[in-house]
């Protein structure tokens, strides 16, 4: 007899059948009240027992028999790995750690292992990697995401660190907008396939039906390269926008604004500073250009009467402008953002119920649902001493430019220099650009430890391979922010091979170096333990002893709608509730930015040209512009071996959107194979022609495994995008990653296809002695 039982991902919470013997999931299903459950439950059963699962700790053959060092063949596809027992690799890794620690110091270890793991709150992949390097002395670290690595750094300056929380943590409800907002001004789509991600997960997925419902009152309007971004229920109006040009028509639609007497000139004078050299810039005095949308159609393509006309209707009545993170993730992807602000100040409607300013609706699902995030049991990280850190999207530079600094926030950084990385919950052959610099990066490392479930292309790079347990393995409890229940994840199969809990693996690795990681706990009693000390805080919802919660399976979370937000109190009165920045207002011109002086980013919002669009020296050899969005049938790389993201497949690999005219120029159909390069590198890729995008862009998601097996046909057989991708930082500001946009040139691949081998193993062999 089989048995079914809940477990939880960043893509939902959902059901597991178990087959009688506990070892196999037999299937995976939605819950029956979940009204919009992710597809990427599909994944789920393929992937649980797939041949790619890391069976047995392996160390990489090279390294095993010649011992730390750099070494260039890391990542070739030919690369054996000898398995070998427990006791080994941790006694490998320990002595490893120890070395490195004491010849060049704990800074010399690199452990900011950016990456989303998986969803429990116990076994979350980075606290468990970084209590673990505190307790040996500390490691150099990484800071911000990839996500929105731009706006965490600008936002501050702008509006002040607690009003940059609110936009992330209280951001209007899709309620609010239905009940208020006459017109939804969203640069980049509102995707129903990106609520289907929280961090932690949701118990159900509201998102897209309170969008919706939104949609029924609220007009709607996306800008984007993409027709199909803004889900059809939303009823949304589309115009076409070229990728990276957003901040010319936020600054033209701020010029009508201006010219035509709509901007709120009370409001910027009461609530902001620096309106002044907007209009200024704008009206082309700064520079002798006007931002005209006559001057913001050359650049966007987006017709100078639809400008215009846009500008109108969002300055008669309640407006939202939205901006998605994607904007802002690429070269200059501060000014969109910054734009988009000064857009929603000129309109004078920040702090009022369903008006102003948003980033990120539609780019998470739990924004818009409009409930205060619990506080929720966390396991504690401790201290690092250690104070080097990087902008986390400056991986490759750290490794590749150690002891020189890069400009980060106004000061300086200095890269030191790493001998060891240690990685646990990320895929950096997945987030990363430019994959090929990436290798080389790694090349540098005398070692390269990864806690892995699966035989990733990041685990292929490593020197030493950890097995360890997934979700479907372990008890832990899950819940993201504005979650309806905080809900156990328990154990739901035997671990695979010889897969351990990073718990385990922790405790025995301190233990070998001498320092205590698990105070004498087991995960069980950890789990018990993160579990009461959330429920005896203060401000914690009323929860039962631990037991009885596990034997229930879940606690409600409060559901407690928020107004109390810092711009709503800052509107009512800006001089009784300032903002946290110098002036204490919304800075359109922020003094600090502009003192640092920085030859990429000013004071105020400018449009600044990219390597990457379509206007660019480049574009003449490179001449279509790649969206490289994130994927709606998995969650980034994870499970892409699996059922529902292989249903996306073309030709066996990641698909390209093309437009019906860019397709015909290249002699190509839907169903071909094509190779597309880019000044990085090169990928092949399966062809979708589609009319939903505008002529000039191509569109691919992210995530398909680099396979890197037949480099003389291309650096990346499968699609991973980011072998063309450019690694370059957002700005010296913020050095965000610059992945969501590339130029590429396409044309039909008609040579002999090379198999897909992205999803096996590398070569294994045992150890004799074992
Ligand atoms: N070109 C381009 N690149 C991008 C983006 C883009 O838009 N364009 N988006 C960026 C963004 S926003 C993000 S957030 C990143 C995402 O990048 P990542 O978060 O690195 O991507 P994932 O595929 O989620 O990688 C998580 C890995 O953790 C492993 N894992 C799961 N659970 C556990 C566990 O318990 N322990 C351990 N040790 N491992 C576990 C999974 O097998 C998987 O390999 O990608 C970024 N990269
Ligand atoms: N199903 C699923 N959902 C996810 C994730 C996942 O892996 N799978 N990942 C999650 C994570 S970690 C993150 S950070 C968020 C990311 O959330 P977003 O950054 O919002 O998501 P993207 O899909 O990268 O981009 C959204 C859309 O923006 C448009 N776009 C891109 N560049 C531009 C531009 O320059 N101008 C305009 N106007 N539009 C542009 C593209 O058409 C794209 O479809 O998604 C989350 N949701
Ligand atoms: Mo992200």
């Amino acid at each position: 007899m089989s048995r079914t039982q809940e477990t939880s991902a960043h893509w939902g919470t959902y059901l597991v059948e178990v087959s009688a013997d506990g070892r196999d999931v037999v299937a995976a299903r939605a819950h029956a009240d979940d009204p919009d459950a992710a597809p990427a439950i599909g994944n789920v059963v393929d992937a649980h027992r797939h041949r790619s699962r890391v069976a047995r700790p392996s160390v990489r053959r090279r390294w095993f028999e010649g011992g730390p060092s750099p070494d260039a063949g890391r990542g070739d596809p030919a690369e054996e790995y000898v398995e070998v027992g427990w006791d080994t690799a941790l006694d490998l890794v320990a002595r490893e750690l120890a070395r490195v620690r004491d010849a060049f110091g704990n800074q010399a270890i690199f452990g900011g292992s950016y990456g989303w793991g998986s969803a429990g709150r116990l076994h979350h992949a980075q606290s468990q990697l970084h209590r673990f390097l505190n307790v040996i002395g500390g490691y150099t670290r990484s800071v911000n995401d990839y996500s929105r690595g731009a706006s965490m750094v600008l936002l501050p300056h702008l509006i002040g660190q607690r009003a940059t929380a609110d936009l992330r943590f209280k951001p209007v409800s899709w309620d609010d907008i239905a009940r208020h907002t006459d017109l939804l001004v969203s640069f980049g789509g509102v995707r129903r396939s990106n609520t289907w991600v929280v961090p932690g997960g949701h118990a159900r997925h509201v998102g897209s039906g309170l969008a919706r419902e939104a949609g029924r009152t609220t007009r709607v309007v996306t800008l984007s390269a993409q027709r199909d971004d803004a889900f059809a229920d939303l009823g949304a109006e589309w115009l076409g926008v070229m990728p990276a040009t957003d901040t010319a028509v936020m600054l033209a639609l701020v010029h009508v604004l201006v010219v035509d007497g709509l901007a709120d000139d009370a409001f910027l004078a009461t609530h902001t500073v620096g309106a002044d050299q907007v209009r200024r810039y704008v009206l082309g005095e700064a520079d002798g250009v006007p931002k005209t949308p006559e001057w913001a159609e050359r650049i966007s393509r987006t017709p100078a009467s639809a400008i215009r006309e846009l500008a109108h209707r969002m300055a008669s009545g309640r407006t939202l402008v939205n901006v998605v993170y994607s904007l802002q993730r690429g070269e200059r992807g501060e000014q969109a953002l910054f734009a988009g602000l000064t857009l929603a100040a000129f309109l004078g409607q920040i702090g009022l119920p369903g008006g102003g300013f948003s980033h990120g609706f539609g780019s998470m699902g739990d924004y818009g649902v409009g409930i205060a995030g619990a506080r929720l049991p966390t396991f504690p990280q401790g201290r690092n001493p250690v104070p080097d850190f990087i902008p986390c999207a400056r991986i490759s530079d750290l490794l590749l430019r150690p002891g020189e600094e890069i400009p980060y926030n106004g000061g300086r950084l200095r890269l030191p220099e790493t001998r060891l990385a240690y990685w646990a919950g990320g895929n950096p052959f997945h987030h990363h650009q430019d994959l090929r610099r990436l290798r080389r990066a790694l090349a540098t490392l005398d070692t390269f430890v990864v806690h892995e479930t699966h035989w990733t292309p990041t685990a292929r790079h490593a020197d030493v391979v950890l097995p360890v347990a997934s979700t479907l393995e372990r008890d832990d409890v899950a819940a993201g922010a504005g979650d309806s229940r905080l809900r156990a994840s328990p154990c739901a199969v035997t671990p695979h091979g010889d897969a351990r809990e990073e718990l385990w693996i922790y405790t025995r690795l301190a233990t070998r170096i001498g320092a205590d990681f698990a105070e004498g706990l087991d995960s069980r009693q950890w789990l018990e333990r993160i579990y009461e000390e959330w429920r005896g805080r203060p401000g914690s919802p009323p929860a039962p002893p631990f037991e009885e919660f596990w034997r229930d399976g879940d606690v409600a979370l409060p559901q407690n709608p928020y107004r109390d937000t810092v711009f709503a109190a800052f509107r009512d009165d800006p001089v009784a509730h300032p903002l946290e920045t110098p002036s204490g207002r919304i800075e359109l011109f922020s003094g600090t930015v502009a003192g640092f002086g920085l030859p990429d980013v000013a004071g105020h919002a400018q449009w600044r040209e990219p390597t990457q669009w379509w206007g660019s020296p480049l574009a003449a050899e490179f001449d279509l512009h790649l969206l490289c969005n994130q994927p709606s049938h998995r969650l980034h790389s994870q499970l892409d071996m699996g059922a529902a993201s292989q249903s996306t497949k073309v030709a066996g690999r990641e698909p390209l959107r093309l437009h019906p005219v860019d397709a015909a120029t290249r002699g190509v159909v839907d169903g071909d194979v094509v190779r597309v390069r880019s000044a990085q590198g090169s990928l092949l890729a399966g062809v979708v022609v589609t009319d939903a995008l505008l002529p000039g862009v191509a569109q691919m998601h992210t995530g398909a495994w680099f396979d890197p097996s037949a480099p003389e046909v291309a650096d990346c057989v499968n699609g991973s995008v980011n072998v063309l991708t450019r690694d370059v930082g957002t700005s010296t500001l913020s050095q965000g990653t610059s992945g969501a946009h590339v130029l590429v040139a396409v044309e039909r691949y008609d040579g002999p296809l090379p198999p897909v081998r992205a999803y096996e193993p590398p070569k294994l062999v045992r150890e004799l002695a074992e």
